[in-house]
């Protein structure tokens, strides 16, 4: 069975000097770029948001990271972030984007964020990366990237729930860590069956 690495949204606008920087996002690159060595396959998420997106504070008229409830629940208000096209939504320059077998893009439904590499916020609509996997007979991931307490954490306890054997590598990602999130993440993971190392 094939052991994949899974990178997510190592771009720029998580990165220091982007729209939603995550502290050190940027630290981890160098370490990923090495790590994708070790797996037979590697796999890419990008954040990718249509200009004016419901995820984003702007479209509300709201304060960045202030909370609206959404009809699939409640829905953190970000800055503008990662849209289609931008420098922000690119992948950071110095990550080994040629290494990877598949990107798969995320978050391009207007009415909807998807944290998750695997189903959109509304917990149910499915990007294919569960049918990508099943296909290549990958059973086996360990995850990466950014931010571990949204993007990560979704995708992990996604991929576990799913039946995937899950490991996130801790010193590999960073967290946003807003109001605790990264402590709800941390368990959130941890009773899903995610391993986290
Ligand atoms: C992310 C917030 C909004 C992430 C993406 O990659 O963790 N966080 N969009
Ligand atoms: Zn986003």
């Amino acid at each position: 069975m094939t052991h994949a690495l899974l990178v997510i949204d190592v771009q720029n606008d998580f990165c220091p000097g982007g729209a939603l920087a995550v502290a050190g996002g940027d630290d981890i690159v160098p370490g990923i770029n090495a790590a994708m060595n070790d797996y037979a396959a590697v796999i890419l998420t990008q954040d990718w948001h249509p200009a004016g997106h419901s995820s984003f504070a702007s479209s509300h008229g709201a304060d960045p990271m202030s909370m609206a409830e959404m009809p699939y629940g409640p829905q953190v208000l970000w800055p503008d972030h990662c849209i289609q096209g931008s420098v922000g939504a690119q992948f950071h320059p110095n990550l080994t984007v040629d290494r990877a077998d598949m990107i798969i893009r995320k978050g391009y439904n207007p009415a909807i964020d998807s944290y998750s590499a695997f189903f959109e916020n509304d917990k149910t609509t499915p990007t294919g990366l569960e049918g990508y996997l099943r296909t290549r007979g990958i059973a086996t991931l360990t995850l990466v990237g950014l931010a571990t307490d949204f993007c990560v954490n979704y995708s992990a306890v996604d991929a576990a729930r799913l039946g995937f054997d899950v490991t996130v590598q801790t010193d590999l990602c960073r967290a946003i860590d807003f109001n605790g999130s990264l402590a709800a993440a941390t368990k959130e993971m941890m009773d899903a069956g995610v391993v986290l190392k």
